[in-house]
């Protein structure tokens, strides 16, 4: 039997110029080793074998010291005459049957893992554990076969714990692209209850660490803690949750949250495209937010700080917003403040496909929000089993394929993929966070004739998740900024003097404003304007 070992922070080493530089590797392995890493495997594919003696056996007597395990990468040779704990082999490399049969029972042998064919195949094979791969494109490996994304990686996890006891039991790490700046969200969203991942194997972001020892710390102490955009728990399952206790309670909630958005006048900071600048700026004031409508990534970071929440709508992307977005949902999910991703026409053209891809390998996004067509190209895209490709026309959403049942069953199934709160418009909104689904009804069809309903729904949505980011429940928040843009169309749409859509808009915001006001100050005709209905999965 091959030893018990904590794969949490794996080390691979590097020893070319543009990682490594002048340093020695002995000096930066003892250093990541006192800052955390748990498991070393010392990989360079260039160098002869005597010479690589050499080396292993220098790291060899540094980890037996501190009492880390040392693997060889792909040269058995090399491990047999050092015999250290055991091998890293990849696809290409020797199988692991043979790789066995020269090592013996009790070393480790670790296999590269690129798809669950190629997972099932080590698992037979009967390797110890799975290194995971290609995660992100990385320049530490060039000829990296194909880049697995979180959801790749989720998707490997989910097939291990569906199979035999030892595809469950076996170990995983991932590779590719780990760093500081996306490691909890890998954990996060990669996160399958049955089969977590075991560690995170890297190597640029410690061996090229100005500061080996605090990079390694620092890594260490972002696997321990959540993301701080997690969800504070909520249930995970159907069976704990109480479809009537919960659809009243969430009713119950929403003045409060309104309340909240009044008081607190979070920022919504709208990266939004330039049809709806204006208007999405107006219907953050009559909401109580506070809008900028910056498109500068650069700012993202001061304004993250402010406890505000970003929408990054995609009406008029450009290859520079593209730069522009990934800074700014950096910036606010370092500092854990909430993101709405609007999607706008992602299903119409080549381009945004690749943008929406982009943005989702990007960054975590509290809220997913589209219409139909968009939201069903998101679930393709993050690789929800059974999604058709869809071609969207221009940014409108077509004619409905999907019934109520159909819309929540995908919202749902996206939203427990991507862990957390998609909202699909329409003349119902379908929300969900994976376990929770609703169906929101209220709203006036002007809505549907005038620009920017949509948009600024986002704008809404960032001003309440940033808002009542005390409560923990991104549902409730999301579902309560909702509420209240029904209850002001429905109001607007009802005034005397509102004969079409150009007469609902001036309408729209004041009723923003008053519907607001009046909720807060506690009228209750608001509850015969919104109907909110649980939805189970059938
Ligand atoms: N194996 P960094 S990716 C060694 O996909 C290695 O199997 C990979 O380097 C795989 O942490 C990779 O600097 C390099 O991105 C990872």
């Amino acid at each position: 039997m091959a030893p018990v070992v904590d794969y949490s922070l794996y080390l691979v080493t590097d020893s070319t110029a543009a990682i490594l530089g002048q340093r020695d590797l002995g000096y930066v392995v003892s250093e990541a080793i006192l800052g955390g890493v748990t498991l070393v495997q010392y990989r360079d594919k260039t160098i002869d074998s005597g010479a690589a003696i050499e080396v292993a056996k220098k790291l060899l007597s540094i980890c037996n010291e501190h009492g880390v395990p040392l693997l060889i990468n792909d040269r058995i040779d090399v491990a047999l005459a050092i015999d250290c704990a055991g091998v890293h082999i990849g696809q290409d490399d020797m199988d692991v049957v043979t790789a066995r049969k020269l090592l013996g029972p009790n070393k480790i042998i670790g296999v590269t893992a690129s798809s669950v064919e190629e997972a099932d195949k080590a698992v037979r094979g009967g390797a110890d554990y799975l290194g995971i791969g290609t995660i992100f494109a990385t320049p530490t490996k060039a000829n990296t076969k194909s880049i697995l994304g979180v959801h790749g990686l989720r998707d490997i996890l989910a097939h291990l714990s569906e199979q035999s006891e030892t595809h469950h039991h076996i170990p995983t790490v991932c590779i590719g692209g780990i760093n500081a700046s996306n490691l909890q969200r890998v954990l996060y969203q990669s996160f399958t209850p049955s089969k977590p991942l075991d560690g995170l194997a890297i190597v640029s972001a410690i061996v090229a660490a100005p500061d080996v020892r605090e990079s390694s710390r620092q890594l260490r102490r972002l696997i321990r803690t959540p993301p701080p955009w997690a969800l504070l728990p909520i249930p995970t399952e159907h069976s704990e949750w109480s479809k009537t206790a919960s659809t009243q309670a969430l009713l119950d909630s929403i003045p409060l949250a309104i309340r909240t958005v009044t008081e607190k006048k979070p920022i919504s900071h709208n990266m939004t495209n330039f049809v709806v600048q204006n208007f999405a700026a107006n219907v953050a004031l009559s909401t109580g937010a506070s809008p900028i409508m910056s498109t500068n990534g650069h700012e993202a970071p001061d304004l993250a700080a402010l406890a505000g929440g970003l929408v990054i709508n995609m009406g008029t992307a450009t290859p520079t917003s593209l730069e522009n977005w990934i800074l700014a949902v950096t910036a606010y999910n370092a500092a854990g403040a909430p993101v709405i991703l609007d999607p706008v026409g992602c299903g119409a053209t080549a381009p945004r496909r690749a943008t929406l891809r982009d943005l989702l390998a990007a960054g975590y996004y509290d809220v997913i929000k589209g219409n139909e067509s968009e939201i069903l190209t998101v679930a393709r895209v993050s690789g929800v089993a059974g999604i058709e490709a869809i071609q969207q026309h221009g940014v409108d959403s077509g004619a409905s394929g999907l019934d109520l049942d159909g819309k929540a069953e995908v919202v749902r199934r996206l939203a427990g993929r991507e862990r957390n709160v998609v909202v699909m418009t329409g003349v119902v909104d379908v929300v969900s966070d994976g376990v929770r689904t609703y169906a929101v009804s209220g709203g006036h069809e002007y809505l549907g004739m005038i620009t920017g309903s949509g948009c600024s729904l986002g704008t809404v949505l960032a001003a309440f998740l940033a808002g009542n980011r005390g409560t923990g429940d991104k549902l409730a928040a999301a579902v309560a900024g909702i509420a209240l843009f029904g209850v002001a169309a429905k109001r607007a749409g009802g005034r005397e003097e509102v004969r079409g859509p150009g007469t609902f808009v001036p309408a729209f915001l004041d009723e923003l404003f008053l519907a607001r006001k009046d909720i807060v100050a506690g009228d209750e005709v608001w509850k015969k304007m919104v109907d909110i209905q649980a939805k189970v999965p059938s």
